[in-house]
């Protein structure tokens, strides 16, 4: 099954959004395997963002993810790369649509609440960069007999 990661941003955590969102994901279905909050060494930001080194925000870039604690999740489901990418709305809140994360809370580019990989390529990256295979959670919800 997909696996994606996604994590509350810094701006998220502190706008006390954690319950809202991993809500939206469980709501829709998905399935939370792994989850940690955590403080991002600068090491593991530029590595995490190692694509956009050159871009001149980079350095804002790290600088602000680093700057408080980030909440980090693995979640499961049918297609969860894409439909977790367009429950977050486009990267830029002034684009993203009303009823998306970053539609419904977010205000500035820099500061867009969520993140979430782009591709089977990068969920592979990304979750081998912040989760140890013993942190990631195989689970089945179904057949549970003291579930009424
Ligand atoms: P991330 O989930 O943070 O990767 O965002 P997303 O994939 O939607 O967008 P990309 B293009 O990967 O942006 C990475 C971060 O860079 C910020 N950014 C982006 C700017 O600050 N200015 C810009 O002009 C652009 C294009 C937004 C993203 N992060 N934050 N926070
Ligand atoms: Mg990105």
């Amino acid at each position: 099954m997909e696996k994606t990661f996604m994590m509350v941003k810094p701006d998220g955590v502190q706008r006390n959004l954690i319950g809202d969102i991993t809500s939206r994901f469980e709501k829709k279905g998905f399935q939370l395997v792994g989850a940690k909050l955590m403080q991002i060494p600068t090491s593991l930001a530029e590595e995490h963002y190692g694509e956009h080194k050159e871009k001149p925000f980079f350095g804002e870039l790290v600088e602000f993810i680093t700057s408080g604690p980030v909440f980090a999740m693995v979640w499961e489901g049918e297609d969860v790369i894409a439909t977790a990418r367009n429950m977050m709305g486009a990267t830029k809140p002034a684009e993203a649509a009303p009823g998306t994360i970053r539609g419904d809370y977010g205000v500035i580019v820099g500061k867009n609440i969520i993140h979430g990989s782009d591709s089977p390529e990068s969920a592979e990256r990304e979750i081998g960069l912040f989760f140890n295979s013993e942190e990631l959670v195989d689970y089945q919800k179904n057949d549970l007999n003291w579930i009424y």
